[in-house]
Formats: structure tokens, sequence, C-alpha cells
């Protein structure tokens, strides 16, 4: 920990170095360099080699899933634009969340289907099965809720909305690696293995989903669509997983136990920083804790905070979902449409959370929170 208390009536506490919002988990090079050695000796790089593989039966084994219901992308936007287009969302409407990154509807958007807001949960954040539901017409292929910040969606009332109207549920699961209880919902999931995320390989995009007759299909959908050396059966891309992607989520799957459990000490810090502070909310439902959200009671309040912490204390936290999804142009035909989620995007701010990251670093971030809250 590098810290310098500031002297006088300045009670903040200034960081030496920039504290980032989040950082990605390194593992001990000696291991990379060991995984490259044999990737050398392999002289295989990507196109479905040897370490690919490997990652693909050791994820089916983590998440108990069989071999045939997975398949690794190189991002996990990608792996969203290929999963939507699999399941034949082309042309169709898709009822989903203005309360996400914007990944969740750009892929949506580039394979011609058309995002429908709906509100959000104003406890778990995620999409509400309830707004969902009114939105529901002849056009719509499946709804898309987000297990924003790892909070759980209400699962159990989107697998009722997709029996009783036929329609498919795709989660955009892409921070709730490691909530293994989540993954046995919905037609399809996607999980991100950004270098952003608890869990990466750099880059990389994982689906799961139940029917296993469309892994072939996106096997060959990341690979141009090209079927066999004398076939190439539809408008494919290059969406490979590359072998030194393979090599990082090998060796994080590894440590999994390990990250998760310093995620868990970290959010234990800052609900107990947090407790009975009357200026915010911490938000207390994500289950592997890849974000650790506050709630202020107003705009100016997470303003001040948010400009504050940088400003002064070297703290860069960020306003993930800020501004809205539908505040931005290609996405304005829902505007005003969520207000929940416009709310909550005003007054929401997202503190540092990685692997690395000391809990007496999480004790001052929060005291300056506090500080600036009040
Ligand atoms: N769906 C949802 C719900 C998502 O949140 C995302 C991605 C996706 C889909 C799409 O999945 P991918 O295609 O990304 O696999 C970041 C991430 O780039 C993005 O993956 C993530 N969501 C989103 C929520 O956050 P930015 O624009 O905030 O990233 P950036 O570059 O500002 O980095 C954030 C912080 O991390 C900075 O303080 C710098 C630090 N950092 C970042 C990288 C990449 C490092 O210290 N080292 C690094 O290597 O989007």
């Amino acid at each position: 920990m590098v810290q310098c208390e500031l002297i006088g009536v300045n009670p903040m506490i200034r960081f030496e170095k920039p504290i980032l919002v989040t950082r990605p988990y390194l593992p001990p090079l000696d291991e990379f360099k060991r995984g490259c050695e044999e990737i050398w000796a392999n002289r295989w790089l990507t196109n479905n080699g040897p370490l690919l593989q490997r990652f693909h039966h050791a994820l089916a084994a983590y998440l108990g899933v069989e071999v045939e219901n997975l398949a690794l992308f190189n991002n996990g936007t990608l792996a969203l634009e290929l999963g939507y287009y699999a399941m034949g969302l082309a042309g169709g409407e898709v009822i989903t969340t203005p309360f996400t990154f914007v990944a969740t509807s750009h892929a949506l958007k580039r394979i011609g289907a058309t995002p429908v807001f709906a509100d959000i949960d104003p406890e778990t954040m995620c999409l509400s099965p309830k707004a969902a539901e009114k939105l529901i017409t002849p056009r719509t292929k499946a709804i898309v809720p987000v297990h924003v910040y790892g909070n759980a969606c209400d699962v159990n009332g989107f697998q009722r909305l997709g029996e009783k109207y036929g329609v498919k549920i795709i989660y955009d699961a892409a921070h709730a690696f490691g909530v293994n209880s989540l993954v046995p919902y919905g037609d399809m999931s996607m999980y991100s293995f950004h270098p952003t995320k608890l869990f990466h390989s750099c880059e990389g995009g994982l689906l799961i989903f139940k029917d296993k007759a469309i892994q072939q299909r996106l096997f060959d959908l990341r690979n141009f669509s090209i079927h066999s050396e004398t076939e190439c059966v539809d408008i494919g891309t290059n969406a490979k997983m590359n072998e030194l992607q393979a090599l990082m989520g090998l060796i994080c799957l590894e440590k999994i136990s390990e990250l998760l459990e310093w995620r868990n000490k970290i959010h234990e810090t800052y609900k107990l920083m947090f407790s009975g502070c009357p200026s915010l909310r911490y938000l207390e439902n994500s289950m592997n804790h890849a974000y650790c959200p506050i709630l202020f009671k107003d705009f100016a309040t997470r303003e001040r905070v948010y400009q504050g912490l940088k400003e002064q204390c070297n703290v860069f936290a960020r306003r993930y979902f800020y501004p809205l999804l539908t505040s931005f142009a290609p996405y304005s035909h829902g505007r005003g449409l969520c207000p929940i989620a416009e709310d909550i995007s005003s007054r929401i701010l997202t503190l540092p959370t990685y692997h690395g990251l000391t809990l007496m670093d999480v004790e001052s971030i929060a005291r300056n929170v506090i500080e600036l809250s009040k």
C-alpha cells in the first residue's frame, strides 16, 4: 500500500500511485512462460489449437456442462453477436435493459435486430421481467437480461416468460463468471473474459447454450463460416480465440477460487466501512463481487464524490453505467422510457476492486468516499 495522509484540515487520504477501478489479475510470469514453451513447441497459434481445446474442456468441467454446450470466442462482444445470430434474432425485436455496457445492444444492432428497452428492478438493477412482459409483441424474438455487476436476474421470472410466449432467453452474463448457480438458466449465456473482469483470458468470450445442435454453427461462424476445405456455409467472421489467450485462461481458471475469495474480502471490507453511513447505500447483491457499486442520494453528490476521488485522492472510480445507453444516438428511441434505470444511472458509482488491492487501501478509499459524500 502506498498512501500519504494529507496534513492540515483535509481529512482525505491521497494515494501516491493512481488507484484504478480495476486491474487485471496477472499470474506468476514463470507459469505463463512455461505455457509459452508448449505453444512454441506446437508451433500452433490459433485456429482451434490444442490449448484452446484444453481450455474448452476445463471450462465445461468447471461450469458443470457438457463439452457440446459451449463455444469460445476472441471476445465477449463477438460471442454475443454470433450467439444472437445463431439463435435467429436477426430482423426481430429483442427486449433488453439499457442499464448495461453498450456491447449488449451493439451486438443486436450489428445483426439487424432492434433492441426494445424495458426498465430495471431497483434492487437487483437487472431487467425486470414485469416490465419486459409488457413489451412482448409477435415481433419479439428474445429477451436479453444482464446479470449486471454479477447480481442475479430474476431467472425464474424470465423462464416463465420464455415458456409462456415462446421467446428465447439469452443472458448477457459478462459480469457473472464464477456464479455457477446461474449456469443452468436461459437458452444461452455469454461470459466476458476481458482483463477488467475477475476472470480473464486477456480478451475472450464464452457462450454456453442448451441446444447442442448450434455448437457446430457457432464454430463455423467464428471461423468465417468455413465448414470444410470446400464449403463456406454463411457469412461468418473471425472470432477465434488464440493459443496465448487460451493459455492465460487456463492459468487463471486454476486460480478462480483465490480470485473469488479476494473479491469477497474486498466486498466485506466495503460493506463494513459503509454500514450505517447515511449519505450512501453500498449495494450488496453481487454474487461474485465483480463490481462494488454504491448509490448516492442524488446526481450532484455522486459527481462530487467521483471528481473528488480523482482530484484529491488519486482514485479512479467509474460511473458504470452512466450515461445510460438510451442517451446515445443509436438507442435514442428508448429515451425517457426507463425512469428507474435513468435515476440509478445518475446516482451510481463503482469503486475499485481487483486482486491485489489491499484491504487497507479499500478502507482508505471508503473513508474518502464517506468524507466526500458528506
Ligand atoms: N456485456 C457487458 C454487460 C459488459 O460489461 C461487457 C464488457 C460486454 C458485454 C462485452 O464484453 P467484451 O467484448 O469486453 O469481452 C470496460 C471493458 O473494456 C469492457 O470489457 C467491460 N464490459 C466494461 C464494463 O468495462 P472501459 O471502456 O471502461 O475500459 P477501460 O479501458 O477504461 O478500462 C477500465 C479500467 O481498467 C481502467 O481504469 C484501466 C484498467 N485496465 C484496463 C485494461 C484493459 C488495466 O489496468 N489494465 C488493462 O489491461 O470498458
